[in-house]
């Protein structure tokens, strides 16, 4: 193939928690790679989605939600924003709609010195005339941008015309990853997410965020693809409440991950799960670094 003419980049997609960059990721790489909740801070990863045309090659990272740290996990969170910031040849701004300019959260975006292209998210939300108004306030409020895009990862509107746009600020250079690849994670990481996906789903509160979840076994054999998993909570106390009352809850939830895993995954799976307790692990490096948050 001739490499001359290839265009190839990474484009980060950043914004505040729970405003949809992992729905516009979704779209725009075509596959689940990310999990979507209606909770903030369903993403605690860098996850790269790639997609490959005949002459281009697009790395999108989807990230956290920017946020004020409290405990060590929200550290390595943001974390990978900056990295992902630092390795970007463009990055996608999201907002939601009705949201506004705070120098707190976008001035360092400002400052990466990189393309940025705004996209407004859930205008689906908004009337025709709003949207206008909204382009106007968010282009005099951060002038530097390259292009402001109102769209609905929701309903798909205008997400057709983020592809063009991004195209056109990419660099020369050869393929990052190899052309049939569409992530950078493996499929213990995607089992793993869709597990955390179900308990972001099903539990309230705190729970959520004080489960992570490992693959410890992962065997894909001909017909069945068995995988072995631990939810790990923070406290004695929040493990009967993941397991339930005679062990229902737990039972649910991996009733919805096995089904999700088997449609991802395109192939029967057996999903065993077990609880148990790493006590204050959001807080404990060492504990995070196991849970692959470090390198
Ligand atoms: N109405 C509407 N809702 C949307 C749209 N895009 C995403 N959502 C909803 O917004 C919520 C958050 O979506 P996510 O994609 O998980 O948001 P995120 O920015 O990745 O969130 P974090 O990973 O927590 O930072 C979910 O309930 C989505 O279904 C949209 O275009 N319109
Ligand atoms: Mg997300």
């Amino acid at each position: 193939m001739d490499r001359k003419n290839f265009e190839s980049g990474f484009v980060s997609i950043v914004g505040k928690p729970n405003v949809g960059k992992s729905s516009l990721m979704n779209r725009l790489v075509g596959e689940n790679v990310s999990i979507i909740t209606s909770k903030a801070q369903t993403t605690r990863h860098r996850i790269m989605g790639i997609i490959n045309g005949e002459d281009y090659q697009i790395v999108y990272s989807d990230t956290p939600g920017i946020l004020e740290p409290k405990y060590s996990l929200h550290e390595a969170m943001m974390n990978y924003v900056k990295v992902s910031l630092e390795d970007a040849d463009v990055i996608l701004l999201v907002v939601e709609y009705g949201d506004q300019y705070d120098e707190k959260t976008y001035e360092r975006i400002r400052r990466a010195n990189t393309p940025i292209v705004l996209l407004i998210n859930k205008v689906d939300l908004a009337k025709g005339a709003q949207i206008d108004r909204e382009v106007r306030v968010w282009k005099e409020a951060f002038p530097e941008v390259h292009d402001i895009i109102p769209v609905s990862a929701a309903t798909g509107h205008n997400l057709d015309r983020i592809l063009p746009v991004v195209q056109a600020l990419l660099p020369d250079h050869p393929p990052y990853f190899p052309t049939d690849e569409f992530t950078d994670r493996t499929e213990r990481f995607f089992a793993s997410e869709i597990l955390r996906e179900k308990i972001f789903l099903n539990y309230a509160e705190e729970i959520p965020y004080s489960c992570e979840v490992g693959v410890t076994a992962f065997k894909d054999e001909p017909n069945i693809i068995r995988i072995s998993a631990v939810i790990f909570v923070e406290r004695d106390s929040q493990k009967g409440i993941v397991i339930g009352k005679g062990g229902s809850a737990l039972k649910k939830v991996g009733t919805e991950a096995r089904k999700d895993m088997e449609a991802f995954f395109g192939k029967k799976v057996f999903l065993e799960t077990q609880v148990k307790v790493a006590a204050n692990w959001r807080k404990e490096k060492a504990r995070l670094k196991q849970f692959g948050y470090y390198e």
